[in-house]
């Protein structure tokens, strides 16, 4: 009989070792390059142990660090960490390998939307955006709040909406001091598209910033936006100091006309075989229509446009499929509401109040984000 207890007490501690406790400073590390809903499926929670199989999947903790320029690595240090709220996908709330975790997690570099357009501030240390997931023994009160956004009448409908675009990649440290990081270079290919991850709406105009660096030994070559602006680089001594440039910014509209679905940077080297220019940043504002557009790489924005309290904005998304959509609320200060929404047989609307700004996405469980696992 003691023997059996033994054993029995052996089992438990085994079982509870497959579980993570956020009190005792066990947590599974993610990361993401991307600003959206993302998604922890049932089998990565339990392979990560972080729960086992008919666990309450409401006792897990989602946490972040929102804020702050520390290197993100640092920047996971407990202090700084706050919750991220979640959506259960499950039918009994127990964790089994078909369960879906659904939540909000900013990429490290800020979009910030003002007066119809986002402006963009990357992160000094970081491309990658980390957060960490853990357990309770108990409930973590970190279920996503439900907001209920029935429709409105007399609301204004709204038939386009915003969306950005930014390329920054960081490949080359011209000059060695690991300050500044360029991207794409423009050498033997002199002509490169950058794909939209939504077609601009027809008949709509496209806002375009880039920054490049150049070197070139006479003042002719230029950067051009195809059917937009273009700006020229003046010469630099490519003899003596191989890596020195000179940087020029443009700021562009190129009308989309029927659509268009790539922006098109061109570098003109003006007969100069020796010049060669590296794209720095590439930051692309453009607006789409409201149909539900599934991408790998984005989700659509929807944005409310506030004119002040007392207004409404209705929101109209076609779809083939508007049961299997989740409509979740951007509010000011980063909190995510999950919008019960009014599903019709081939659209999913609501109305949002004017009082604030207010984003939306709207996305199934196919089109979440999948972060990767670091430890
Ligand atoms: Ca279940």
């Amino acid at each position: 009989m003691k023997n059996a207890y033994s054993w029995l007490l052996l089992l438990i501690s085994f079982t509870a070792g497959a579980q993570m406790n956020w009190s005792e400073g066990e947590y599974a590390s993610f990361s993401t390059l991307r600003s959206g809903i993302h998604k922890i499926n049932g089998t990565t929670l339990i392979n990560q142990g972080v729960l086992g199989e008919g666990d309450q999947l409401d006792r897990l903790v989602i946490l972040h660090r929102p804020e702050g320029e520390l290197p993100h690595i640092n920047g996971l240090s407990n202090g700084g960490l706050q919750p991220t709220y979640y959506k259960v996908v499950d039918s009994d709330g127990m964790l089994d390998a078909n369960s879906l975790v659904l939540f909000y997690v900013n990429a490290p570099y800020v979009m910030e939307f003002k007066d119809s357009t986002y402006s963009y501030s990357e992160h000094s240390y970081s491309e990658r955006e980390y957060f960490i997931i853990s357990a309770l023994p108990t409930s973590s009160n970190q279920h996503m709040m439900e907001q209920d956004r029935a429709l409105v009448s007399n609301a204004r409908a709204i038939h386009l909406v915003t969306q950005f675009h930014v390329v920054d990649s960081a490949h080359t440290n011209l000059v060695g001091t690991g300050r500044r990081w360029f991207g794409d270079l423009f050498d033997f290919t002199t002509q490169r598209p950058y794909n939209l991850p939504l077609s601009a709406a027809p008949n709509t105009s496209i806002d375009i910033k880039v920054n490049a660096v150049a070197r070139a030994n006479s003042s002719t070559t230029k950067l051009e936006i195809l059917d937009g602006g273009s700006v020229s680089f003046p010469s630099v001594g490519t003899s003596s100091v191989a890596d020195y440039v000179t940087e020029r910014a443009l700021h562009s509209d190129v009308p989309a006309g029927s659509g268009l679905n790539a922006v098109v940077l061109n570098y003109d080297k003006a007969g100069n075989s020796n010049a060669a220019m590296w794209l720095d940043k590439l930051v692309v504002n453009y607006w789409a229509n409201l149909d539900y557009q599934p991408s790998a790489t984005y989700q659509k924005r929807y944005q409310n446009f506030p004119r002040g309290a007392g207004n409404f904005s209705t929101f109209e998304v076609s779809t083939a499929t508007p049961q299997s959509l989740h409509v979740f609320e951007l509010r000011p200060g980063g909190e995510v509401r999950d919008v019960q929404p009014n599903f019709g047989t081939s659209n999913v609307s609501w109305s949002a109040p004017e009082d604030t700004l207010l984003q939306y996405l709207v996305v199934s469980t196919n089109d979440a984000f999948v972060p990767r696992f670091e430890r």
